[in-house]
This record gives C-alpha cells, structure tokens and sequence, in this order.
C-alpha cells in the first residue's frame, strides 16, 4: 500500500471518530444524530480493521434494544439528539408489548447484515479469546432477529421474508417503490401532521419528495395505530414487498450465523438450512429469465418489479446465482445502463441510468453509494470477475480520495452529494483497501 492510500485510511478514521459518540456512531453528523441499524453493522466492519473494542460496541449497543419478538431496529434514538423525523414520538413503538425496556426506537427493520458483520468482527479479532465474550453476548440477539424474519416477516414458509415500508429497505425513495407508493391515494385527512428535517439539513432537491414522505409517514401512523401487531400490519398495510438486496443479505447472514453457531457450541444447522431456503426461493421466484437479473415482487399486486437497480445484483454477494446466471448479471451491469465496462459512469450507480426517473443526484434514484458497490465488488470476487471488481475498488478509492467521504455520488461527475463526513463511506473504504 502507497502513502496515498495510507492517507486516505487515516481520513477515513478521522471521520469515524468525528461521528462516535461513545456508544456508537452516527451514520453522518448532522442529518442522522442516531444509531441506525444497517449502518451500525457495516460501520463495524471498518472498525474490525483496527480497532476491536469500537466494533464489538458499535455492533452491541444495536443489539442491546432488540425488541422482545426479536425485532432490530431501524433506529436507536439518542435522547441528546432531537432534530430528526421521525422521532419516538412519532413512532409510538414503545406501546408495542414487544418493546425494549430502556431504549427508545422505531418500528421497522432495516437489511440484516448483522451476522455478516458480526462474524468479520470476530474473525478479524487480534485476540480470539477475548472476541468470544463479544460473540456469546451477540449470538442470541442475533438468532433471535433471524428468528423474528423467518416467523413474523415470512408466514407461507417461502423462505423470503417482506419488507413493509420503503425505509426497511435502506433504499427510501429507490424507483423499485414507485408504483406501490403511487397506488396509495392518500386523503388529506389521512396524511399526519408532520415537520421534516432532512430539507432543512442538505439540498432539499437530493432528498426524497414530500409526496414520498407523505407516504412515509402514513405507513408509520398504520403501525402506531395497529399496535405493531405483525398480522393486523400484514392485512392492512399496502406496502409488502419479498426484495431482493433484503434477502440476499439474509441468505448470506444465515450461512454465517451458522458459522457463528458452531463456535459458541450451538447447532448450526437450522440457520443453514433457512439460508439455503432462502437462496432457492430468489432462484426460483424472484430470477428473471428474460433479462438476467433478479426481481423484487410485490405481494399486494402479487407481481414482479420490473425495476432494475444495483441492488437487484446483490444475489451475487450471496453466492446465490450459478456461474451461468452469474454470467448474465455481468452481462448486464457491463451493457452500459449500469457501467460496469467503464466509459463515462465512474462505479456502478443504484439505477440504471437508462431507467425511466433515473436522477444522478437524488439519493436512491441513481446516485453512487459506497455500500452498494461494496457488495458488488465482493460479489463479483466471489465468482471470479476479479478484473471487475477491481475497477469497483479503484472507483471506490477515487470518489472518496476526490470528493471526500460523501453519503452518495453523482455517477457522471464523481460529486458528493447528502451527507458530508458520511460513516458507512469511511468505514467501507478501509475495509476495500485493507
Ligand atoms: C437513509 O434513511 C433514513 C431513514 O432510515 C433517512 O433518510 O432519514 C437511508 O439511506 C438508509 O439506508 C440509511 O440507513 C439511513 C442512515 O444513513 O439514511
């Protein structure tokens, strides 16, 4: 590693240490002042790199506010921190019976990387003895959470567990919910009163509209309303989607909580068998024949997405797809709409930039996210595209090292754009270059 590289791993750091908070770190300094889910779990990996104490904390204080029914939260609210929306108040989540004592949170989910980050974090330890107290502690809230998708989130027995609202995806106002959100008319006395913050943070053009949070924010009344009571929400809510990038991670998370199963002396087997469930149920219903790629389906109009996004390939980080379907996903992220071949497009974009409201700058709906090309590249290493995946690498390094540690990218130009200082970005960054 050149001192190019070397400075930008101190960077990077500084900005993870800007955002700790002493018990977790912020997702990005001013637009998310608390701990969120899926970020926790990715930022955790940096930390593995170089600092073993962070990464056990970061991951535990997630885990410590678990719901009961083995829910994980989206967000864990900081009390310090009032300047986001939606807060607790908001949520009501703590009149659910499943709610943690001690902890304020939301009521959704976000993806389950947790085991996938938590076995990097054990594995990656300088002192193995040591990391197993870190691993007994995480283990239960970790079976418990995979526990709580495969019981409440997947009640045929697919294998593939739902999502219910756009913000369970970690891709808000990704083009996939169009359609869905577009079908929910809304009177106005069915839209709550509500203040965003976000637009007052960052340019209001690279966040969601206020009709997405229109939307938003009726889904979150549903489930005050209906007490988070997971059967009402499934035959009341219009949002219930089987996503691909959603279970994807859960497929790969369960081959490593198995892993993580055999070490602390509990039987694997059942977390393998859920995962391998799961890798036949994308196989089987979400593979698109025709274009080579995998869809989300759409349980209220039980139908198919035909919406084609960066995370539609992350079965490949899955070990899902065989060689043959691997081929064609290649095929397609390198046939231009998603660049993968070079040419003007730096790394792969979240949308296809032939897609129908494709935006370079408005969060989900094209923009670069580090985490996203992240996944691809470990994807594309696991089946051999290491030519591929090093051009993902590289572009990694570059947008950071020339825009800085933004939380997305302009595709065409390399600008950053929301969040500046951004955790994820940062931590994602030392593990692509260590
Ligand atoms: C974004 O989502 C939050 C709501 O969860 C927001 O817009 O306020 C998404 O990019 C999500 O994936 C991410 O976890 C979160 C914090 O970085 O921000």
């Amino acid at each position: 590693m050149g001192p190019r590289e070397r400075a930008l791993i101190e960077q990077a750091k500084l900005v993870l240490e800007f955002n700790w908070t002493g018990g977790y770190t912020k997702p990005g300094p001013r637009l998310y002042p608390h701990q969120w889910s899926w970020d926790s779990a990715l930022i955790s990996i940096g930390y593995s790199h170089y600092d073993q104490g962070r990464a056990e904390s970061e991951l535990l204080h997630l885990l410590d506010a678990r719901w009961r029914n083995g829910l994980l939260p989206q967000i864990v609210f900081n009390p310090s921190f009032g300047n986001y929306f939606p807060g607790p108040g908001f949520w009501h989540a703590q009149e659910s019976p499943d709610a943690p004592e001690g902890h304020k949170t939301s009521g959704v989910v976000q993806p389950p990387v947790h085991a996938t980050a938590a076995r990097l974090v054990y594995e990656r330890a300088p002192d193995r003895r040591r990391a197993r107290g870190f691993l007994e502690r995480a283990y239960p809230h970790l079976a418990a959470w995979h526990d709580y998708l495969y019981r409440e989130r997947d009640p045929e027995g697919e294998g593939l567990a739902y999502i219910r609202h756009p913000w369970e995806s970690g891709m808000d106002n990704a083009p996939l919910w169009d359609a869905i959100l577009q079908r929910m008319h809304l009177r106005e006395d069915e839209i709550p009163a509500y203040r965003r913050v976000d637009v007052h943070t960052v340019s209001e053009q690279d966040r969601p509209t206020s009709a997405a949070y229109d939307r938003f924010a009726y889904l979150v009344k549903l489930f005050a309303e209906l007490g988070y009571d997971e059967a009402g929400i499934r035959r009341r809510c219009p949002f219930l989607v089987q996503d691909v990038l959603f279970n994807s991670l859960l497929c790969r998370a369960g081959e490593d909580l198995a892993e993580l199963a055999s070490e602390v002396g509990e039987d694997p087997s059942p977390h393998r068998e859920r995962a391998r469930r799961t890798a036949r149920a994308l196989d089987g219903k979400l593979w698109d024949e025709e274009h080579g790629t995998y869809l989300d389906y759409d349980l209220v109009a039980k139908r198919p997405i035909h919406v084609y996004c960066a995370a539609n390939f992350l079965p490949l980080f899955a070990g899902v797809p065989d060689a043959g379907k691997a081929r064609r996903m290649v095929d397609f992220l390198e046939r231009g709409g998603f660049g993968l071949s070079g040419g003007h497009i730096k790394p792969v974009p979240s949308y296809d930039v032939r897609g129908f409201g494709f935006s370079p700058t408005q969060y989900w709906r094209g923009p670069v996210w580090i985490n996203m090309d992240w996944f691809l590249m470990r994807g594309l290493r696991r089946y051999g595209y290491g030519e591929q995946a090093g051009r993902l690498r590289d572009a990694i390094v570059e947008l950071c090292e020339k825009s800085g540690f933004y939380e997305y990218f302009d595709p065409a130009t390399g600008q950053g754009h929301g969040s500046v200082l951004f955790s994820w970005s940062a931590a994602l960054l030392i593990d692509a270059l260590l």
